[in-house]
């Protein structure tokens, strides 16, 4: 099996702890001087950039929060000036303030090096044609893949998201060996080429990375018997990078960390207190490289163990177990996140209905659907069905606008929605 960087990849552990050390330093040292937010947070800790002395000195270092980098909203948590920063991205779905995150020229570098470090590692070279599934827009997903690829030397298929019955002429007639999305979409796609009468044996489909949402167990032998593929995850998170963060190898035992560029942790979400390898708990993200948006102990909200010693495959660094929990209420549906509480505020400003609902989510022939339920007014009186409809196209094209996804809504009576022990507001019929 080919490791893209054998070198670094298959680093001893003590060679690997001093390199991080030297990055976490220049890191910390540049979140402090250019990013006032940080300035604040370490004058309060009362430390200094000097504190820290080894690995375990990380403790000292504050937390940041997916609304510390809202309340930067659009470029506060930058650490270079704007004319230094090549390339703009943000977070899936969300919102008026979604997080917004700057690469400079060696940040793309570094990416591209990543992602085709993540592909390799599932087994995709230059002889693979690759076809990414991913959104290519604001996304990190399919910029951040692409540029790996490239990198590898595979021939790169940009196809975006969307469209599938083309994406299934396309693998047909351009010969895709390798498709990366999300899980769900994959199976869709299934979906789409069972209706189209393709079967998996006429394609030349044989891996697959899978990733910006979790992939059971029951979905990824699915995606492998329909399509005919090996199938692997890969973890990323817009705020810290995006894809390229974690993949796995074709071995399939936890996903590779690039601990070069980032330092993980896993605390306990309540105590906030640091957690022992293989316990399981939030993962916490440092970035070790990146010098447009530095990210000191990023909580990503994603629950996972971290694994430690060196992978058959060779591979020394650590990995982490697939995610499929969260410590929040955010849902992801066909990749987009969504928390509650933005369905409800958006909701607030719309007449005729009360923030009372409940959001269904169920996967129908290989893709997820959101049906949400939206409780009437007290006040609204009427049987006229055109002021229903009007009302329902209002509550879909408002929620469209915001998180980018078009839900089914299903009106209700007023005080349906609300149980005495609380609603639950989040149904996910998807199988865990
Ligand atoms: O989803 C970046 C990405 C793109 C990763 C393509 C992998 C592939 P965000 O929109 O910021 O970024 O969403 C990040 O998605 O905190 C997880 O909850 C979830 N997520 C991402 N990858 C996985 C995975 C991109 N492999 C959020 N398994 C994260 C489970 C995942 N959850």
């Amino acid at each position: 099996m080919p490791i893209w960087n054998r070198k670094l990849e298959t680093m001893e552990h003590a060679e690997l702890q001093q390199l991080q050390l030297e990055s976490l330093q220049t890191t910390v040292n540049r979140a402090y001087r250019n990013v006032p937010f940080y300035h604040r947070k370490f004058e309060r800790l009362n430390v200094a950039p000097e504190d820290v002395l080894s690995i375990e000195d990380i403790r000292k270092l504050p937390f940041t929060t997916k609304d510390d980098l809202r309340d930067g909203y659009p470029y506060e948590m930058f650490a270079v000036p704007l004319r230094e920063i090549v390339r703009i991205h943000s977070s899936s779905g969300a919102a008026a303030k979604p997080v917004v995150v700057g690469y400079t020229r060696n940040d793309l570098k570094h990416w591209a090096e990543q992602t085709a470090r993540v592909m390799s590692a599932a087994g995709v070279t230059k002889d693979d044609v690759v076809q990414i599934a991913f959104d290519y827009g604001l996304y990190t997903g399919g910029f951040g893949i692409h540029y790996g690829a490239e990198r590898l030397g595979a021939s790169v298929i940009p196809v975006s998201s969307g469209n599938t019955e083309r994406q299934v002429q396309i693998m047909q007639d351009f010969r895709s060996t390798a498709l990366v999305g999300t899980p769900s979409f994959a199976l869709y796609l299934a979906e789409i080429m069972a209706n189209m009468g393709v079967s998996a044996a006429g394609l030349w489909l044989r891996v697959g990375l899978f990733g910006g949402e979790p992939m059971s167990d029951k979905m990824r032998s699915e995606i492998e018997t329909k399509l005919g593929i090996l199938a692997t995850d890969n973890y990323g998170i817009s705020a810290v990078m995006g894809p390229g963060i974690a993949g796995e190898c074709e071995l399939r035992d936890g996903l590779h960390v690039n601990e070069d560029h980032f330092l993980v942790e896993i605390i306990d979400p309540e105590t906030l207190e640091v957690l022992g390898d293989g316990e399981e708990g939030e993962l916490v993200i440092t970035t070790l490289t990146k010098e447009g948006l530095p990210m000191l102990r990023y909580r990503t909200r994603d629950v996972t163990r971290i694994i430690r010693g060196k992978c058959k495959c060779g591979r020394t660094m650590a990995r982490i177990a697939p995610i499929r929990k969260r410590t929040d209420d955010m849902i992801i549906v066909r990749g987009v996140n969504i928390y509650p509480q933005e369905i409800e505020d958006i909701l607030h400003e719309i007449d005729n209905v009360q923030p009372h609902y409940q959001i269904v989510i169920d996967r129908e022939h290989g893709i997820d659907q959101m049906t949400l339920k939206v409780e009437l007014s007290l006040e609204l009186v009427t049987d006229q069905m055109h002021r229903l409809v009007e009302l329902e196209d209002t509550i879909k094209r408002r929620i469209h606008s915001v998180i980018g996804l078009t839900p089914r809504i299903r009106l209700v009576e007023a005080n349906t929605l609300q149980s005495k022990d609380g609603a639950q507001m989040v149904v996910d019929n998807r199988e865990a």
